[in-house]
């Protein structure tokens, strides 16, 4: 295919103009804020008192078995699964032979379950070479091969976070904008460190909004671990400073380090970030040894854009992919991994507290691909 046609065939006339593409960085995070912001009341505290309770905190980080861990895992992407493999059906419908219109509808069905325009392209024109080289001759075969290739590209950025327990406390800063899921994100992982006996202390760094210190004062006192906060409005950055004094002072060995998604003032959230970060390392030199971005998966492919807008200020250095049991858009993860290639550490399927896991490349492809046995389809 020419490079002409590459840029304008059926998929540039689909995606005539990227809506963000004439926008800054700081424009498309703050408008991601809006929008998220009108559709979302923050909650108040019966609802986040509400949220704990059916958390599952009390029986959380049971050992689970790997089969029932695909279960879960097929259950929380229940949509993208059943819409991506219901357009793969209707492809290959009473359809025995792979001609070009078989591909372009195969192209079409990629792109929808969001896994990205260029994504697809990529992924079928490897489809393509390899069905022109009599390799592939059957539609099973070409789900098959799609598969396979999207496990691979997912394995690519498999690295689940690794807490190194040493002499000084392993420190986290959690970015994201609002409403992404920053604050559950953290309350998930601290309980799970926190079953595991450690000392773990939460960092309420967006001093902006008094609900969202309440938020993880609320969960802090559940899970038992320490919240240290600052006046209202204070500077973020002079609460992580003491916070870190006082976790080396007292042995903490998980910080958690809670953002604000968006600011009230007119200094732009980057910059904000940027100073949070470089004070975070005035105490210890390596701080922050993870800087965790947490994304809706509902965002689809503005998703990536705000991956690369945070990781252009401040470097990311995992990704938590949030809310993909509401979401027929969980494909956005393929195009995550290889656009950005940032590693995915954990996969949010769910407000319980286990439905934070930990990423796993091959489940997460053998998940997306699975048929209900009961039914025979989707
Ligand atoms: N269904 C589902 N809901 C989730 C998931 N992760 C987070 N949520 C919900 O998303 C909502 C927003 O989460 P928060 O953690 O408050 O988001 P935040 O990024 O801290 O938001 P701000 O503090 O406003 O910036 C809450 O109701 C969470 O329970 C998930 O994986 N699945
Ligand atoms: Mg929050």
């Amino acid at each position: 295919m020419s490079e002409e046609k590459k840029k304008t065939g059926f998929f540039g006339r689909l995606f005539k103009r990227n809506r963000f593409e004439d926008k800054t960085a700081d424009e498309i995070v703050s408008e991601e804020a809006r929008l998220t912001e009108s559709e979302q009341e923050p909650p108040g505290q019966q609802e986040i008192l509400k949220q704990i309770d059916d958390s599952g905190l009390e029986d959380s980080f049971v050992e689970q078995e790997d089969t029932e861990n695909l279960n879960r895992l097929k259950t929380g992407l229940t949509k993208t699964r059943t819409g991506f493999l219901k357009n793969l059906d209707e492809i290959f419908l009473d359809k025995r032979e792979l001609d070009e219109q078989v591909l372009t509808r195969l192209e079409e069905a990629l792109v929808r379950a969001d896994i990205g325009v260029q994504t697809s392209y990529q992924l079928l024109e490897r489809v393509t070479d390899r069905v022109k080289r009599r390799e592939i001759d059957d539609p099973e075969k070409v789900i098959k091969h799609i598969k396979e290739m999207i496990k691979e590209s997912l394995e690519e950025v498999e690295s689940p976070l690794r807490v190194g327990y040493g002499a000084e406390p392993f420190v986290m800063m959690v970015v994201g904008v609002n409403g992404s899921g920053k604050t559950t994100t953290i309350a998930k992982i601290a309980a799970r460190h926190k079953a595991a006996d450690r000392k773990v202390m939460l960092v309420a760094g967006d001093t902006f909004r008094a609900a969202a210190v309440e938020q993880l004062q609320i969960w802090g006192d559940r899970i038992g671990c320490e919240v240290v906060k600052g006046k209202a409005h204070a500077d973020p950055s002079s609460v992580a400073f003491e916070a870190i004094e006082r976790a080396v002072r007292e042995d903490f060995e998980l910080v958690l380090v809670d953002t604000a998604g968006r600011l009230h003032t007119r200094i732009p959230l980057m910059e904000e970030l940027k100073k949070l970060r470089r004070t975070l390392g005035k105490k210890i030199s390596t701080s922050p040894h993870e800087t965790l971005l947490v994304i809706d998966a509902s965002m689809g492919q503005n998703a990536i854009l705000q991956a690369r807008t945070f990781n252009e200020a401040i470097p990311v250095t995992g990704i938590a992919l949030t809310k993909l049991d509401g979401t027929s858009k969980g494909g956005v993860i393929v195009s995550i991994s290889k656009e950005l290639k940032i590693p995915i550490r954990f996969v949010g399927i769910g407000e319980k507290m286990d439905d934070l896991r930990d990423f796993n490349a091959r489940q997460f492809a053998e998940a997306l691909f699975s048929i209900d046995e009961s039914t025979g389809s989707d």
